[in-house]
């Protein structure tokens, strides 16, 4: 009996699901995560056939030693008790994945950063073998993870979780919540309910705000859905004396949505959510009425001992740092974040400018015919699976593509478009390096430049900024709308000083974002700032040119996490009323 339930007597040791998420997702569902736990990993490159490794999983085969510079296909598996509808999510496999069952194909996948699921109907009862084969290798079908200044892994690198239907599903949620302007809230929900059998159905949707287990407010919904349907339901809930999330003061609320057919219970989900509304009026971004003023970081998942799956610990180690430096925001350079990063940077009052897939692609890349689909695919897993979150107060895409060119303008439209046909509540922007050539201004509802005066540029940075800053407001349609620095740094190498102070020294590096910071921070027609970059990171053999040990070493940390003489700069500043 016991090992008919998925969740087992492990969810007595440990609440797994909180692997997954922060908090529980399912109370009548079953869950169980399978990652978490040792894997097989088998390779096939061809010369080394067959070679197993047990690999703790999530996890980069480059964290394995034999394994560190490998570039192909890597075969993960492990096995699961289960029987009748299952649901199998995974949070990322990068990049490419084909996911087996009982080694029946299920399901494929491209790009690392969002999560995909799978629904097998009708599985017998017994133990089955899931399988899953991650490629991490470059080719013209990978129009987004190329060789890049950043590092492309290998492996199952999130959560795996297995879920247990019945015939009526809760596929999403989403919350939206908005102000009347006299301080009453309104919670605009929309539920995706799907009847996976071959019969009609019909069922009760309790639909519930709480906060701390105190209900703040429910509706009963009489629902039926044709066999093998998905149905819609919207309800707007009025909650009262509600508090408002703010960055000082991250108030978060419960959303549960619960199934019951003929009284008995079928399904359930639950997010988070805050009250909140991000609205952009003049040249400011407005959080509940308020200006933002951005004092950030740029983040690359990466670590050296995890490649990009990181475990909880060492995200919320960074978001100690980030706290510690005095920043409010992190931009999740260049793809979507784990989702329990978002989840702890909801806790913690932290801006995210949660960007999608694709750094400094040229025309060419652009012209790619994988590419728009790709990118395309990624905004709309990245859209509905992260709608709820409060930190998010932006959508980013395209860093440092080509938006100084016609084709490139195609694509920024095209993207811009999905975005606000999906969420109508944030703004959106991208980070552009075509100084003075950029013909994309009248597309973003933020502008936002990458700039390295002293770096790339010997040029005090306040005369750079000036000049761009005039350009945008006298001779583009980027005029008067809200001004952000998405990136300004140099890099520094952890522990290299010299009395001269010359680039790549601690020193220098310090010295630069000094200037770049107050400067940027002391033009008033800047809503704000992103260092690049939090921490060292790992590159692209082929991006070696410009970038010693193959690593970005703008980090204001370097790959351990140690503190290079900028830290404390930047925390002084951060940290001061600027
Ligand atoms: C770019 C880019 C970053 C990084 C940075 C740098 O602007 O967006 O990914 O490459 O420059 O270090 O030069």
């Amino acid at each position: 009996e016991m090992q008919r339930s998925l969740v087992g007597s492990e969810m007595c040791i440990r609440d797994r699901v909180h692997m997954i998420r922060v908090f529980s997702t399912h109370n009548i569902r079953e869950c169980k995560e399978l990652t978490g736990r040792i894997w097989n990993l088998r390779l096939f490159n061809g010369t080394d056939d067959g070679k197993n490794y047990s690999v703790f999983t999530p996890c980069c085969w480059e964290s394995i030693p034999d394994l560190a510079a490998y570039r192909g296909k890597g075969e993960f598996s492990t096995s699961f008790y289960a029987g009748g509808n299952i649901r199998l999510e995974f949070k990322g496999v990068s990049h490419t994945a084909t996911v087996y069952v009982d080694d029946c194909e299920v399901v494929t996948h491209y790009n690392a950063y969002t999560g995909f699921d799978v629904i097998l109907k009708g599985l017998d009862e017994g133990i089955h073998t899931l399988t899953v084969v991650a490629d991490n290798s470059f080719s013209k079908q990978s129009a987004l993870h190329i060789p890049n200044d950043y590092k492309s892994y290998g492996g199952v690198t999130r959560p795996v979780v297995l879920e247990k239907l019945n015939d009526l599903y809760i596929r999403q949620m989403h919350v939206r919540t908005e102000n009347d302007g006299t301080g009453r809230w309104m919670a605009h929900v929309e539920i995706k309910v799907q009847n996976l059998s071959d019969r009609k159905q019909a069922a009760e949707l309790f639909i519930s705000i709480d906060k701390d287990k105190e209900k703040i407010v429910g509706c009963e919904n009489e629902i039926s859905i044709e066999a093998g349907q998905e149905i819609t339901i919207v309800r707007d809930l009025s909650c009262h004396g509600v508090s408002e999330w703010t960055q000082s003061s991250p108030e978060l609320y419960m959303i549960n949505a619960e199934l019951y057919v003929n009284g008995k219970a079928e399904d359930d989900l639950t997010d988070r959510f805050g009250f909140r509304e991000i609205v952009v009026e003049g040249s400011k971004i407005l959080l509940n009425g308020k200006p933002v003023r951005i004092k950030g970081v740029c983040r690359h998942e990466d670590h050296p001992q995890y490649g990009c799956a990181l475990p909880c610990e060492a995200m919320a180690y960074d978001l100690t740092l980030i706290k510690d430096l005095g920043a409010n925001s992190v931009r999740t350079t260049h793809y979507p974040n784990d989702e329990r990063f978002l989840d702890m940077c909801d806790e913690m009052g932290i801006l995210v400018w949660e960007e999608n897939h694709a750094r400094g692609l040229n025309e060419e890349s652009m012209m790619n015919p994988f590419f728009e689909p790709q990118a395309e695919q990624v905004i709309t897993e990245m859209i509905e699976s992260h709608y709820n979150h409060p930190c998010i107060y932006i959508w980013g895409i395209l860093n440092e593509c080509a938006s100084e060119t016609e084709y490139g303008r195609k694509c920024y439209a095209a993207q811009f478009e999905l975005i606000r046909k999906m969420d109508t509540t944030r703004p959106c922007s991208f980070a552009s390096c075509r100084i003075k050539n950029d013909i994309c201004l009248d597309l973003p509802d933020v502008v936002s430049f990458n700039i390295y005066p002293q770096w790339y540029l010997d040029i005090p940075v306040k005369e750079y900024l000036d000049d761009l800053y005039e350009w945008i407001q006298d001779d583009t349609p980027g005029t008067g709308k809200p001004f952000l620095i998405t990136e300004t740094g140099a890099g520094g190498l952890y522990g290299y000083r010299n009395p001269e102070h010359s680039k790549w020294t601690e020193e220098y590096q310090a010295y630069a974002l000094e200037k770049q910071l107050t400067s940027i921070l002391a033009n008033s027609g800047c809503m704000g700032v992103y260092i690049w970059q939090f921490c060292d990171n790992r590159v692209s053999e082929e991006c070696f040119a410009g970038r010693p040990r193959t690593m970005n070493n703008k980090g204001i940390v370097d790959e351990f996490r140690r503190h290079k003489l900028s830290y404390d700069v930047v925390k002084r500043i951060y940290q001061s009323d600027i």
